[in-house]
């Protein structure tokens, strides 16, 4: 096997997770990670299949999984047999901030010469501080989109050429000294990169490391996939660090790239080849505009797709598109987002769309055959009191009689947590928005993440909301809303008693936690810590609801065994946008 030119590492939320006693609460619920968010970002397989188009060998080692699934899994032995020319580790979700840098640490302390390249939303946004205080980290490549920079430096640093003409790249000069270039590569469309999922399956293959390239854990059960339609976005939802004027701010996008409908109906099907499981469409088809996604719809027309399709939509879409959707794919599902049941909540938040046009979406699309409507509600909003939080579960029960007997309506309820997002209207200017930030810092976040429990590691609280009212808000809802999905059948009376006994469970550790935090002795606060550790790790891998609810069905076969052999063995061809 010849020398790896990339080893792309993606770390766990909190490096000594198997360690600590953290109490993580319901902040990954709604997503299929647990919290210790071992899913890596997709932008590892379009950065992968890339730099390997182009000549250069790269690996993915999800380090977070594998420490999930393995008590024993050593990292620095891991580490200690890798020697590539350099190590690449995403600092994108904000939560990743103390593992991103202990496993940069560790890099440097078994590898001192080896560099350690950052990228993602959060290092693009802190990137002077990252580089002026953490030495483990050596470059950061900002942006949305690093595929052409990422050859670039890997490319110099191989045959030992000078990197100051690289776009987007932040560094430190043999004196110490930062140097930053401006994200001026920000490409305006998607059409030359892609995420192949046959490319991972291969590297897979070629490093006889499935479990390094698995996206979450227990994915070979339950393996989800996703396209992108889009980088950016064109709403600016107050507390997202993927909003239109955070993608200006930090990654100097001034409008989405999209991808060619054609290229990403291609990617579905491509996908539908290999694996009989969902795909999800991240990003509306609709937000380029109709054209965009009436192309894309009929593209898939006619091509016998029998794979689950979930759409995720920030506005509802009429029953016109929805009968498009449904021509074009019989196993269609819906995701969408109001964040609150409150019109105004809804409004501060950014979502610009009453409870009327809801409705009349889960109406239609019941009518049209979905197969299941995902309406995801969040509590630590704009507005929202804790009264305005129980109310969601109330307007739950007003849509479950109305919309719930075909059981395919599904409402989940998670807080904003554990962190608003860096780079979001709201983070920008806190006070503008009814909110207070306890933390703006890389140290302080990082810190954070070492919280008994992530009521500690919560970074805001609003005007009409303590941290407490958050924390304990979402569980008093998951409670109701778990009550309410038992009634109207939506989940079997054992799921639902055990989800009760956990929420429950949970609010009276979080009531010891806070006791605990208050003993002034330090050797007794940390002795109880350690005897609740036990008790506590039960409880982390979901709280509010049970990650089978987030599942949409899947065919029992879940590959298709013949394509996937086919792909092992047998080279992609090189231009995989000419292949038919
Ligand atoms: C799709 C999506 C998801 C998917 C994840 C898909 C995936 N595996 O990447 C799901 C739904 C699972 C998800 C979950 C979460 N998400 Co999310 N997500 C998004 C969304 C809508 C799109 C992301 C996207 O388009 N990526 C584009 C892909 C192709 O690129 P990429 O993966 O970002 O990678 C590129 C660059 O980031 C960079 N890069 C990334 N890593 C590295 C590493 C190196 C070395 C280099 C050089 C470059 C680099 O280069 C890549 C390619 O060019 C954004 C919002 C938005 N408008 O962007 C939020 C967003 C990224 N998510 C966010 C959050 C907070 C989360 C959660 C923490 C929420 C939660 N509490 O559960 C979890 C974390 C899950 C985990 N890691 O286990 C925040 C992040 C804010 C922040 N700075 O922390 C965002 C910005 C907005 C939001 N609130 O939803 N998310
Ligand atoms: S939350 Fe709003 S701003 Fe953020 S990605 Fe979704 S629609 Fe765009």
């Amino acid at each position: 096997m010849g020398k790896i030119d990339l080893v792309l590492l993606h770390p766990p939320s909190l490096y000594d997770f198997r360690k600590e006693p953290v109490m993580y609460g319901p902040i990954s619920d709604v997503v299929p990670s647990t919290p210790i968010f071992e899913m890596y970002p997709i932008g590892f397989a379009s950065l992968s299949e890339y730099l390997e188009r182009n000549g250069l060998r790269v690996r993915i080692i999800n380090v977070a999984l594998k420490m999930l699934k393995s008590k024993g899994f050593d990292v620095p032995k891991m580490i200690q047999r890798l020697r590539p020319i350099a190590f690449g580790l995403d600092l994108h979700w904000m939560a990743h901030v103390q593992g991103c840098l202990a496993l940069a640490e560790e890099i440097k302390r078994i590898h001192p010469h080896i560099p350690v390249i950052l990228g993602g939303f959060s290092a693009s946004y802190y990137y002077e501080e990252l580089l002026r205080d953490y030495p483990q980290v050596d470059f950061i490549i900002r942006g949305d989109s690093t595929e052409v920079p990422l050859l670039e430096l890997i490319r110099c640093l191989k045959e030992e050429k000078a990197i100051s003409h690289i776009p987007n790249l932040t560094w430190r000069d043999e004196g110490g000294q930062t140097h930053s270039n401006p994200i001026t590569y920000v490409p305006e469309t998607l059409d030359d990169i892609t995420i192949d999922y046959r490319h991972i399956m291969q590297k897979a293959w070629r490093y006889r490391d499935p479990m390094g390239y698995e996206p979450f854990s227990n994915w070979f059960m339950y393996p989800v996939t996703a396209v992108f339609t889009c980088r950016g976005c064109r709403y600016n939802c107050k507390t997202c660090g993927g909003s239109a004027t955070t993608f200006h701010r930090v990654v100097n996008r001034q409008r989405p790239a999209f991808r060619d409908p054609l290229l990403l109906a291609r990617d579905i099907l491509d996908i539908r080849n290999h694996l009989k499981a969902p795909i999800m469409i991240i990003g509306d088809i609709f937000q380029p505009g109709d054209e965009y996604g009436l192309k894309l719809l009929s593209a898939l027309k006619g091509k016998g797709i029998k794979n689950q399709v979930a759409f995720e939509f920030f506005v509802p879409p009429s029953r016109e598109k929805l009968e498009r959707i449904s021509e074009a794919i019989p196993n269609f599902n819906l995701e969408i987002s109001p964040e609150s049941h409150d019109v105004t909540v809804r409004k501060a938040f950014g979502r610009p769309y009453d409870n009327s046009a809801l409705e009349e979406m889960v109406e239609n699309a019941i009518d049209l055959g979905c197969k299941r409507i995902d309406l995801f509600f969040m509590t630590g909003l704009p507005r929202q009191t804790f009264q305005s939080v129980l109310d969601i579960v109330n307007y739950c029960r007003h849509l479950l009689e109305s919309y719930g007997k075909s059981r395919r309506l599904i409402p989940f309820i998670s807080p904003l947590a554990p962190f608003l997002d860096p780079g979001s209207p709201v983070f920008e200017n806190p006070e503008r928005y009814g909110y207070k930030l306890f933390y703006r810092s890389v140290e302080e976040h990082r810190l954070a993440m070492l919280s008994p429990s992530w009521k500690y590691a919560l970074n805001y609280e609003t005007k009409w909301m303590t941290r407490d009212e958050i924390v304990y808000g979402t569980y008093e809802a998951g409670l109701r809303l778990n009550r309410l999905k038992a009634e109207f059948a939506l989940i079997d009376a054992k799921t639902a008693l055990a989800t009760e006994k956990r929420i429950k469970d949970a609010v009276s550790l979080m009531r010891r936690i806070d006791e605990i935090t208050h003993i002034e002795d330090p050797d007794r606060r940390n002795r109880e810590m350690t005897e609740l550790g036990l008790h506590i790790n039960r409880l982390n891998m979901s709280t509010v609801c049970e990650k089978r609810e987030l599942e949409w069905p899947t065919h029992w076969i879940r590959m298709n065994p013949l394509r996937v052999f086919k792909t092992l063995f047998m080279r992609l061809q090189p231009n995989i946008f000419e292949r038919e």
